[in-house]
């Protein structure tokens, strides 16, 4: 998910408390003696999976480790070996070398986009292009390039609609669209993708792409600032007209515009996101039962309209720390904290008013972790290491299976009933976030980095003096626009709606 870039002063202090934070423990983490040996206990986790996938479901999209199979993730009998790229720049920060090259070999001898079926054009940004991007970035292969550039342009037909919002599937060999009532999270999750095949190439028909969609929506926003779920991208209404952010499917929309200001400098991002995020803040935050959490609102009185919250948000603190509301980001990863009291794994949803499990399952859920990654790596607090390796172990304990780990279909069952697969993020985030909050490598830059919804480390990854530094693609024409540095904004204090 969305990420970050802050001071060296703050990156600093986050390496000298990784020993502190062994003796100062605030999350309620089983041993914690074992905290050096934490880097090799992820990244033998993530093999233990990884080489089930070798054996099982090499080239396919996903691994079912239940039954030993696997499963397409995009188009039944189209595999594009989804896990091999989502895996990438992680097996290159793990320093798995044999296996990256064994995986850009694959690509390069396999991988082709020209299928005829429709797919999820969200989906194909930020686990496809996401993923080959990182990997061209860690390697300078320049095969990955090529294929993340094809596969764009067979994506941006989707954004030829009336309103220059993206339909939610193209075919990738006719570029026939279908779809026209995408959510928001689809609509505007590609400025980080595209935007970096900008810079790399220097056509900026990517990020105008982008930038296009950005704008239609931000339009489309009421008095107060707030937005609904769903736009008609022929005719530009809304057909969903309830504000869920920070919840699902709006989620990573808000997240794209932070980062196309981290990123890439856009103070337009910057501005939307703050016009955004303060009326959500004001509108939709609010202490319930002791706890901080997003209400549903009608996005044109702010009326409440439910208390429904998908665990997709809990993604969310790290997005706000790096805002500047480092207290609200806080209270909101406290909420997720004490649902870990609750339950072995998170549910997919509850809701926060009845107390109840609305979806009991966890499709091995990477978003905890990610605020943890974050808020830890900006703050050097221990808490978020710990209460992350919480869940790790949690994961361990309910998710691990003689085959990898799989997804959990119930998480309020004694023991938790399991499902058949091991989604292909698995290989991009869960692993990624907590082997970097503890590990130290030469090959990921912890001062400076920004990664993607999907947990692509667009900006960060350093190259080996081995490797050939990535090139200004052999497509390449004018280099893009510089990375700045920011200064992050004043901080909030939690506003205290309570109920
Ligand atoms: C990932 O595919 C991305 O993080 C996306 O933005 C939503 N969450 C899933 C994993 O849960």
């Amino acid at each position: 998910m969305v990420g970050r870039l802050w001071s060296r002063r703050a990156a600093l202090a986050a390496l000298t408390t990784t020993a502190l934070a062994a003796t100062s423990l605030t999350g309620r983490g089983r041993a914690t003696a074992d905290y050096a040996s934490r880097p090799e206990q992820v990244r033998g986790e993530f093999l233990h999976v990884w080489n089930a996938y070798r054996r099982f479901a090499w080239g396919h999209d996903e691994l079912r480790p239940l039954t030993g199979g696997f499963s397409e993730f995009f188009a039944a009998g189209h595999p594009v070996g989804l896990s091999i790229i989502e895996a990438l720049d992680t097996l290159y920060v793990m320093e798995l070398d044999s296996e990256l090259d064994t995986s850009v070999a694959w690509i390069e001898q396999h991988l082709d986009f020209g299928i005829d079926a429709d797919f999820n054009v969200f989906e194909s940004i930020i686990r496809l292009v996401g993923g080959l991007l990182a990997g061209y970035l860690a390697t300078g292969n320049n095969t990955l390039l090529v294929r993340t550039v094809d596969l764009a342009d067979r994506l941006l037909p989707a954004f030829a609609s009336p309103t220059g919002m993206p339909y939610s599937t193209v075919n990738l060999r006719t570029g026939a669209v279908s779809g026209n009532t995408p959510a928001l999270a689809e609509i505007g999750t590609n400025i980080l993708e595209f935007g970096t095949l900008t810079r790399l190439t220097g056509d900026r028909k990517y990020l105008d792409a982008a930038k296009t969609a950005q704008r239609a929506v931000l339009a489309r926003r009421s008095e107060l600032d707030l937005m609904g779920t769903r736009l008609n991208v022929d005719t530009g209404v809304w057909v969903d007209t309830t504000d869920r952010a920070p919840n699902q499917p709006s989620d990573s929309f808000y997240e794209y515009l932070w980062g196309g200001w981290v990123l890439f400098g856009d103070h337009e991002c910057r501005d939307w996101f703050h016009l955004l995020d303060t009326a959500l803040t004001a509108h939709a935050v609010e202490t319930y039962q002791g706890h901080t959490w997003y209400r549903q609102i009608d996005y044109r009185t702010g009326a409440l309209l439910g208390r429904r919250q998908s665990e997709l948000a809990s993604f969310w603190p790290e997005v706000l720390g790096h805002a500047g509301q480092l207290p609200l980001a806080r209270a909101y990863y406290d909420t997720w904290t004490a649902m870990l009291d609750r339950f072995p794994v998170l549910p997919e949803e509850i809701d926060y008013a009845t107390g109840t499990v609305t979806n009991p399952g966890n499709q091995f859920r990477p978003e905890y972790h990610n605020a943890a990654f974050d808020l830890y790596l900006q703050t050097s607090d221990p808490y978020y290491a710990n209460t992350a390796w919480r869940y790790f172990e949690a994961m361990r304990d309910h998710a691990r299976v003689r085959n990898g780990y799989t997804v959990v279909d119930d998480v309020t069952s004694t023991p938790v009933r399991l499902g058949d697969l091991f989604p292909a993020y698995g290989f991009a985030e869960n692993f990624k976030y907590l082997y970097l909050m503890f590990a130290t490598t030469p090959r990921f830059d912890r001062t400076d980095f920004y990664l993607s919804t999907e947990g692509k480390i667009l900006h960060g990854l350093r190259q080996l003096a081995t490797l050939a530094p990535p090139r200004q693609a052999d497509c390449l024409s004018t280099p893009g626009p510089q990375i700045p540095s920011i200064t992050p904004p004043q901080q909030n204090s939690v506003p205290n709606h309570q109920t």
